[in-house]
């Protein structure tokens, strides 16, 4: 049985929706990070970073979120994966792109914002990361000018890996709406029933 390791309140919430939209039979195990259970000796044997979500797929111990879900979809869900390599590039890159162009200031915004406490927030690195990430979008904006999907005509890995890390920025309140493209293809991307299943796993 296949292992998905980290609670909804992680990156491993990106990993149990690509789960629910292929229907992927898995056994959860709720570490929970902010409790410290990632890093017993136990779980490091699993995820020596420390770090949730991983998978374990038989032989295969796989750690970072973007690899399990590109893995998850080529393996699993056809439905989520394409047969040209090229289309399998593009979900490379954005998924990649997401992590870079996005996550990182998002996550800064997140932590000096919301998360550290008071006293440990600098909102200096806030604004610069809040400052840095309209370039980003602008980018997602006009990719996804006269399309519903970030890649062919089907909603795809890669649609999902991008809007699980736009979605962090939700808890921020942040105001999509200038990106008029982007808006209506997260708003279509966060309501799909396989999002809504992840609640189950709280
Ligand atoms: N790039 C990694 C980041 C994983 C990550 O930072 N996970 C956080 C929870 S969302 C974590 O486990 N933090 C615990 C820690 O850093 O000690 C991924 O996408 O899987």
């Amino acid at each position: 049985m296949i292992q998905i390791y980290g609670q909804v309140a992680s990156r491993a919430a990106r990993c149990l929706w690509a789960a629910s939209e292929i229907g992927l039979e898995f056994e959860h195990v709720k570490i929970n990070q902010q409790a410290g259970e990632s890093l017993t000796p136990e779980y490091l044997q699993i995820n020596p970073n420390g770090r949730v979500p991983a998978l374990v797929d038989g032989d295969l111990v796989l750690c970072e979120s973007m690899a399990i879900n590109l893995y998850l979809a080529d393996k699993y869900g056809p439905a989520l994966w394409f047969k040209s390599p090229e289309q399998r590039a593009l979900a490379t890159q954005w998924s990649f792109w997401s992590i870079f162009e996005c996550e990182l200031n998002i996550v800064t915004m997140l932590q000096h914002r919301v998360f550290l406490p008071q006293e440990q927030r600098d909102e200096t690195r806030a604004a610069e990361a809040e400052a840095a990430l309209p370039k980003a979008l602008e980018v997602l904006d006009a990719a996804l000018a006269g399309k519903q999907f970030l890649i062919g005509d089907k909603f795809s890995i890669a649609d999902l890996n991008v809007a699980s890390v736009l979605v962090f920025a939700k808890l921020l309140e942040y105001d999509y709406s200038p990106y008029s493209n982007l808006s209506v293809w997260l708003g279509n991307s966060l309501s799909r029933p396989a999002l809504a299943q992840v609640e189950n796993y709280r």
